[in-house]
């Protein structure tokens, strides 16, 4: 099964008005076909719209960071999956680790997200942050990532094929030291066999997992050359355009 290649860079709040700009149009024309590699970029919500216009003539898709469980209604302060529809945003980060320690996002909660984003078309891109010491604990037994069958609970086998699962060790975000290349991938299989368990072997082979944590141009290459890796999901070097698109040539 081919998996298409996705890089995905995650602005968390840095840049102003400006630098996005300046961003796309240094990187909106050098990167490949999405057949080839897909890419897309998270940004803070009140620039999606712009960069939704800025890209429109570039395969780069626009990522929201976050995204509120109900469609409409009155909930101050938060965004709606279907206005993030609207303005033309096609991914969603969800859960990552900082919504999960700051904000008090929940299994629970990352659910409701995953399922409000999917039914407003939407795609996922699904956060998981278990350390291996307590992955290892049920390798061996009943291999199984709790948090990715809790975030999953309710998706349909149609879905789940617009889900990407994003592995993020908690100690390799923003810490420059990221997981070695073999601890990658055995986090990335474990999160492939819970799929299969989930939902079957074959659709497991078509989830795309991607890994983040302190990846950069120059530990990219060895993680995205494991089986079971399709891409990285990227904070710090990826507010660089020249390195965001090295990322994307290792990528091809
Ligand atoms: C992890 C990652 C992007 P960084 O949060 O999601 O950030 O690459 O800075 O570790």
């Amino acid at each position: 099964e081919h998996r298409v290649p996705f890089v995905v860079a995650n602005w968390k709040i840095n840049k102003l008005q400006a630098d996005v700009a300046d961003f796309l149009k240094q990187v909106n024309s050098e990167v490949p076909d999405q057949k080839i590699v897909e890419t897309g970029i998270a940004a803070q919500d009140l620039f999606l719209a712009n960069m939704v216009r800025d890209t429109v003539d570039s395969p780069i898709h626009v990522v929201a960071e976050n995204v509120h469980w109900e469609d409409s209604g009155a909930y101050t302060g938060e965004t709606s999956p279907k206005a993030l529809k609207d303005i033309g945003a096609e991914y969603v980060l969800i859960g990552h680790f900082e919504r999960r320690k700051f904000f008090n996002e929940t299994d629970s909660t990352v659910n409701l997200k995953v399922t409000a984003a999917l039914r407003n078309g939407l795609r996922p891109i699904i956060d998981v942050d278990e350390d291996m010491r307590t992955y290892a604990q049920f390798m061996d037994a009943d291999p199984s990532v709790a948090q990715v069958a809790a975030a999953l609970a309710g998706v349909s086998v149609d879905q789940i094929r617009n889900v990407t699962i994003a592995y993020e060790p908690t100690w390799a975000i923003g810490s420059g030291e990221a997981a070695t290349a073999d601890q990658a991938q055995k986090a990335a299989h474990l999160i492939r066999q819970t799929l299969a368990k989930l939902y079957s072997p074959v659709i497991a082979e078509q989830v795309r997992v991607l890994y983040g944590g302190s990846v950069t141009p120059e530990n990219a290459r060895e993680i995205m050359s494991q089986a079971d890796i399709d891409g990285v999901l990227v904070g710090t070097a990826a507010l660089d355009p020249k390195k965001f698109l090295q990322l994307v040539e290792i990528a091809r």
